[in-house]
C-alpha cells in the first residue's frame, strides 16, 4: 500500500533535517505532494546539522526488477501478439509515472488506436492520427467506446475506475480481455501480476516485442462520421452552450491552456480537441467544486508562456472567487469564462432539489470590486452570440495583457448531452440498495 502524501511534522530542531530532506525525496520520487509542519519558533534557530554551503543532494532512480519485467513484457506480448483488434487507454497515473512520452511511443510502434480517460486528458498529444478521443463509457468521444468496448484486447496505462470515471459502474469492460498497468505493477487478463516493473519501463520494452497490427484503427476509420456542428443561432438568441463552446475551441493553439471546473464544464471541456502544444487540466477524483480558481492562479504563475482560458460554473466560481484577487496582484492575464447558469447544473442531473438553485451574484461587478483600479482587469457580461465574438475579439486583441473576465449568461437547463446521460446513470448507481451485511 503506497499512500498518497506524507505529512513531515517538525516539531524539534534535532530531527528537522532528517524529516525534511525524506519529505522532500518521497516528493520527488513519487512526483506527489508532501505537507511540512514547521513550529513558528524553530525556523530561526541555527543547528549543525544544516551546513552553511548546501550539500550537493542526489537520489538514486527507481528501477524495476530486471526479471520481473523481462516476465511481464513476455506475457504482455504474448497476450497483445494474438489478439484481433487490440487497442490502449491512458488513465491518469500515466503522470506520476512519468511514462505520457513511453505511453505514446508504445501506440506510434504498434499502430493500435489510442484513448484517454477523461482524468487523463491532456497527458498524451490529441493530434496523431490514431487518437480516438476519451474513453468514458456512455459518454465517450463519439466511435471511441464502441471500438474499445468491443475490442478483443486492451491494455489500460495508469487507470482510476471509480464511480465517475466508469459512469455509475456502467462500463462494458472484462478483466480478460485487459492488460492493466499500474505505475510498479502489471496485471494482464486478470491472472498473472508483476510488481517492482515500472511503468515506463514497461511501456518501453514492449514497444519492442509488439507485432504492428492497426485493425481496430481500421475499423474506426471505416464507421467514423465527423461530429455535428451547432445549429446556427439566430441574431440576438440567448446563447446555447454549444455555440459558447465551439468559439472557445477556436481560441486555443499551442499558447494556451484549458482549465475545467467541475459541473457541466467538465463535459463540454472534455470535447475540446486540443491543439498540439495546448495544455489541460482538470480535477475528477475528488471533485471539489472551487478547484479551477486556484488551480487557474498557480497554472498562470507556473507557465507564463500560454494564456490560460478557463471554464468555470456560478456555484464553483462562489467558493473560491477571491483567489482573483491574487491573480489581480500577479499581472496574470487569463480568459475566465464564468458560466451563470443559475445554480448547481450538475447536481440537477444526479438528484434534484431546490438546494440547487443558488443566489444570483453581479459577477463582474464583484470582479470589478476586487480590481478596485489597481492592475489590468477587463469584465464583461454577453447574452448571445454577437456579444460572446466581440468579448472575445476584446479579450484576444484590445485586452490580451489583461486579466479578462466574462460572465455568460445561459439557461439553467442548457448542459451537454453528456451531462444529461451520466447523470442518470450516476444517479442509479448512488440510489442502488446497500450491500447486505
Ligand atoms: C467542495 C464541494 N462541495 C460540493 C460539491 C458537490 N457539487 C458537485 S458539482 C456542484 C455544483 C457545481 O455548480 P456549477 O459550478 O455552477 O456548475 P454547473 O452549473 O455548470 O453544473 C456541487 C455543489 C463538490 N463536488 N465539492
Ligand atoms: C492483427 O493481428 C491479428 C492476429 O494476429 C492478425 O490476424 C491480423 O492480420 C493483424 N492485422 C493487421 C492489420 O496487422
Ligand atoms: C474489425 O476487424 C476485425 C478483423 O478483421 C473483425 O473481426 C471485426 O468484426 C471488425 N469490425 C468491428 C466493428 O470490430
Ligand atoms: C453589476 O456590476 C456592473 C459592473 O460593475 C455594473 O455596471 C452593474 O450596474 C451591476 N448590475 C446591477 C444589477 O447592479
Ligand atoms: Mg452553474
Amino acid at each position: 500500500m503506497v499512500c498518497q502524501f506524507i505529512v513531515a511534522v517538525v516539531n524539534n530542531i534535532e530531527d528537522a533535517h532528517e524529516l525534511i530532506d525524506t519529505a522532500i525525496s518521497t516528493c520527488l520520487k513519487e512526483s506527489k505532494p508532501v505537507y511540512i509542519s514547521i513550529s513558528c519558533n524553530l525556523p530561526g534557530i541555527p543547528h549543525p546539522t544544516f551546513s552553511r554551503e548546501p550539500v550537493p543532494f542526489s537520489l538514486s532512480p527507481r528501477l524495476s526488477n530486471k526479471m520481473g519485467l523481462e516476465a511481464a513484457v513476455e506475457a504482455a506480448a504474448e497476450f497483445l501478439n494474438k489478439a484481433v483488434k487490440p487497442v490502449m487507454v491512458g488513465g491518469p497515473k500515466l503522470r506520476v509515472a512519468n511514462a505520457c512520452d513511453a505511453f505514446v511511443e508504445l501506440a506510434d510502434a504498434c499502430g493500435y488506436p489510442f484513448a484517454v480517460m477523461p482524468s487523463a486528458k491532456g497527458l498524451v498529444p490529441e493530434h496523431k492520427p490514431h487518437f480516438i478521443g476519451t474513453f468514458w463509457g456512455a459518454v465517450s468521444t463519439a466511435f471511441c467506446a464502441e471500438i474499445v468496448e468491443s475490442a478483443d484486447a486492451y491494455l489500460f496505462a495508469g487507470p482510476i475506475f471509480n464511480d465517475y470515471s466508469s459512469v455509475g459502474y456502467s462500463l462494458l469492460l472484462k478483466k480478460e480481455k485487459a492488460i492493466i498497468v499500474q505505475p510498479e505493477r502489471v496485471v494482464i487478463s486478470n491472472g498473472p501480476a508483476f510488481g517492482c516493473v515500472l511503468m515506463k519501463d514497461f511501456l518501453r520494452e514492449l514497444a519492442k516485442r509488439l507485432k504492428h497490427n492497426n485493425t481496430a484503427y481500421e475499423n474506426y476509420s471505416r464507421i467514423f462520421v465527423p461530429e455535428g456542428k451547432p445549429v446556427k443561432a439566430e441574431p440576438r438568441e440567448p446563447l446555447r452552450v454549444n455555440v459558447l463552446f465551439k468559439h472557445i475551441q477556436d481560441m486555443l493553439s499551442g499558447e494556451t491552456a484549458v482549465i475545467a471546473e467541475t459541473g457541466d464544464s467538465w463535459f463540454n471541456c472534455q470535447k475540446l480537441k486540443l491543439p498540439k502544444g495546448c495544455g489541460y487540466e482538470f480535477q475528477m477524483q475528488y471533485g471539489s467544486i472551487g478547484w479551477s480558481v486556484g488551480a487557474t492562479l498557480g497554472y498562470a504563475q507556473a507557465v507564463p508562456e500560454k494564456r490560460v482560458i478557463s471554464c468555470i460554473g456560478d456555484g464553483s466560481f462562489q467558493v473560491t472567487a477571491q483567489d482573483v484577487s491574487t491573480m489581480l496582484r500577479n499581472e496574470q492575464k487569463t480568459i475566465i469564462f464564468l458560466i451563470n447558469n443559475g445554480g448547481y447544473t450538475i447536481e440537477v442531473e444526479i438528484h434534484d432539489g431546490p438546494y440547487n438553485v443558488i443566489k444570483n451574484w453581479n459577477y463582474t461587478g464583484l470582479v470589478d470590486a476586487i480590481h478596485n483600479g489597481e492592475g489590468k482587469c477587463w469584465t464583461t457580461k454577453v447574452t448571445c452570440e454577437e456579444e460572446l465574438v466581440e468579448a472575445i475579439q476584446t479579450a484576444t486583441g484590445d485586452k490580451k495583457d489583461c486579466l479578462c473576465f466574462i460572465e455568460v449568461i445561459v439557461h439553467k437547463d442548457d448542459t451537454s448531452k453528456e451531462l444529461l446521460e451520466w447523470g442518470s446513470r450516476v444517479c442509479a448507481a448512488n440510489g442502488r440498495p446497500p450491500n447486505p451485511q
